[in-house]
């Protein structure tokens, strides 16, 4: 096994090493997308009907009512996103080029693993991977050296094993799960200027480009869960840092055209990964920040979770 580059990962607008902009922190005073309204007003009404779902609080209540949260067979808490519709990608002056246009972009209700897929979980599929583990990760730890056709090939046995439909998460799912309604820069609104939120390139790390003011506690992974204070509206954990995620998307530029339940080009040779990993500062833990390599590609800062269709 050959040693990544430390961030081959990092998304293509970067100059290296898992951020948009050395030293570009966001900032928390700027100006924030308009966050649509739970109940769609006026103004909405029409991008609601353009894009066929519906978001009213009502209906929200009875996709959960008819979707309780569920322990799967790996033992993944799986919790239910309602559907929605938010303004995907950033206009911040902060935010890369592939962040924008901000696209109107709706998505229909599904199941999200609050952390990513752990080792543990991994070696229930393919038990011989437990020879990959990185040498400080217990079971515990995000399963990483897992290329996407790996992701996929899991969720195809999973699927099988339980008669339902586990597949990687949009990249719209992702973003939208990351964000929450109120259209959030970090998933628990932000900034990152603390260590019990999420782990990335901190003091612990030796990176050039490490936060020597911050201790997230982890120079590597850390165990999934360390950071509940860290969760998005809908209470996943994890989004941000430890481990980027394969989305199921191949990468292209956002066009600004609203979009419904948007799956990436039907081609292509990229995949999206999302959510930045211990390796990224601050800036490429965003939950609009975009990472992408080849589908075979992986890493010790690459990992995933799982959706389920519901
Ligand atoms: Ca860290």
């Amino acid at each position: 096994m050959s040693t990544p580059r430390p961030t081959p990962t990092a998304p293509q607008t970067q100059a290296g090493n898992g951020s948009v902009r050395q030293g570009a922190a966001p900032n928390p005073s700027s100006p924030q997308p308009v966050a649509p309204a739970a109940a769609p007003k006026a103004p909405e009404r029409r991008i609601v009907q353009e894009l066929g779902i519906n978001i009213t609080p009502l209906a929200r209540a009875a996709e959960r009512e008819k979707n309780p949260p569920f322990r799967n067979s790996v033992q993944a808490e799986m919790l239910l996103v309602t559907s929605g519709i938010f303004l995907m990608g950033s206009d911040l002056e902060n935010a890369a080029p592939n962040e924008k246009p901000t696209t109107r972009t709706s998505v229909s209700c599904f199941y999200i693993s609050r952390f990513p897929i752990t080792n543990a979980q991994y070696e229930m599929f393919d038990s011989l991977h437990s020879d990959k583990r990185a040498p400080w990760a217990d079971a515990n730890h995000p399963v990483v050296y897992v290329s996407h056709r790996d992701a996929s090939r899991f969720c195809e046995w999973l699927s099988k094993k339980e008669g339902k439909k586990y597949r990687l998460p949009t990249e719209a799912e992702w973003e939208y799960a990351a964000r929450g309604l109120d259209n959030r820069v970090y998933p628990w609104g932000g900034p990152l200027n603390r260590g019990d939120r999420a782990n990335f390139a901190d003091l612990n790390t030796t990176f050039a480009w490490r936060d020597p003011n911050i201790d997230d506690g982890y120079a590597q992974t850390s165990p999934v869960g360390t950071y509940p204070l860290g969760a998005s509206s809908f209470g996943i954990e994890d989004m941000a840092g430890n481990v980027w995620e394969w989305c199921l998307d191949y990468f292209e530029l956002y066009n600004g055209k609203p979009r419904a339940n948007p799956r990436g080009p039907s081609t292509g040779v990229l995949k999206v990964h999302r959510g930045g990993s211990w390796k990224s500062r601050a800036q490429s833990l965003r939950a609009t920040c975009r990472g992408y390599n080849q589908g075979d590609f992986s890493s010790n800062d690459v990992g995933f979770r799982i959706v389920c269709e519901c």
